[in-house]
């Protein structure tokens, strides 16, 4: 393997904005609050967020893939997390993850491509590739919120290393590091934790790597420095703190699968017909709505069928959950 560390460059001064576009932001989202709280008194209402005051990337294109519904509060988004490198409780991450630092961090790229190699994370994280996608996260527990990430596409990512013919799947790698990740102290999983795709579905255009929400860097809890989202899957399936890609020719083995084989399966796509062993999915309760709105009924694929039913065309979904 080769073995390739690049620098990373210095910070362009167009990442820094003047107040006055920030100001104008802010006016904007002011605008939203009031025609939103107008517009949908009666039905979901929108938990729109006290988003921090010095946003790193204020005016990001936002991807028409987006989600429609207001995103989730920011305070919800940071303090209800499943990353169990930081303990198992939904309010551990955000406790126990305050004194990660997550630079310098590099990626170790592998496998059946043409251009692996060892990458500093500033060469991925390009201004005019960045976007903010509105994505929902539905977690296999019967959870969801929905997160204003910014990212890029993971198939642009992946294109770069040059993946070649024996490539059929991509695998995903954690950081392993009990010093600093102190939930691997304890053997609640496998660590470190693993994830992966097909490749078709990897090169697919909805998933992102993000590496921020918000228009703010990622805040530790969430996967910092940088985090897979992949919106049609179960939530457990968009990895954090990745410090590894491997091409592979054969399915990878999955922390989650390792672990309870009859409950997560390698797809894990969205599906409210398909019940977990034990619970349905077909709703789920939104977190940040007030428990008299109700559940929310899921959607196949998490309401991606068009982009991404074709992948599984001809396969049975019960088998293949
Ligand atoms: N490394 C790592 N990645 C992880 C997890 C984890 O425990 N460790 N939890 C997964 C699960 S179950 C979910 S629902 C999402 C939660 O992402 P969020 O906290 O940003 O909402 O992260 C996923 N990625
Ligand atoms: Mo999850």
């Amino acid at each position: 393997m080769s073995i390739i560390i690049k620098k990373s460059s210095d910070i362009n001064s167009s990442e820094i904005t003047p107040k006055s576009v920030y100001l104008d932001r802010r006016r904007f989202m002011q605008q939203s609050l009031a025609g939103s709280l107008l517009f949908s008194a009666s039905t979901l209402l929108p938990a729109w967020a006290k988003s921090p005051d010095t946003p790193h990337w204020p005016d990001l294109p936002k991807n028409p893939l987006s989600a429609s519904d207001p995103p989730n509060s920011f305070e919800d988004i940071t303090t209800y997390n499943n990353f169990y490198e930081f303990g198992t409780g939904k309010k551990d991450p955000h406790k126990n993850a305050t004194a990660f630092n997550p630079r310098p961090w590099t990626i170790t790229v592998e496998g059946e491509c043409n251009k692996p190699g060892v990458f500093d994370l500033d060469d991925f994280i390009k201004p005019a590739t960045l976007e903010e996608r509105i994505y929902r996260l539905r977690c296999v527990e019967g959870w969801s919120m929905v997160i204003p990430w910014v990212g890029f596409s993971l198939a642009d990512m992946l294109k770069g290393f040059e993946p070649n013919s024996k490539a059929k799947y991509v695998e995903f790698t954690t950081l392993l590091d009990k010093s600093r990740m102190p939930g691997q102290q304890r053997r609640v999983l496998h660590w470190p934790y693993v994830e992966g795709l097909r490749i078709d579905e990897a090169m697919n255009e909805l998933p992102i790597m993000a590496v921020g929400l918000y228009g703010e860097l990622l805040p530790n809890q969430n996967g910092a420095p940088i985090r897979l989202v992949v919106p049609w899957k179960y939530g457990f399936k968009s990895i954090k703190s990745i410090v590894k890609i491997r091409f592979t020719e054969t399915m990878p083995e999955t922390t989650w699968n390792k672990t309870a084989p009859n409950e997560y399966g390698f797809y894990s796509n969205v599906n409210p017909e398909v019940d977990h062993p034990r619970w349905s999915q077909k709703k789920e309760r939104v977190i940040g709505r007030a428990f008299w709105e109700g559940k929310r009924e899921t959607q196949m694929f998490n309401g991606y069928g068009e982009q991404v039913a074709h992948l599984y065309r001809g396969m049975d979904l019960r088998k293949n959950f």
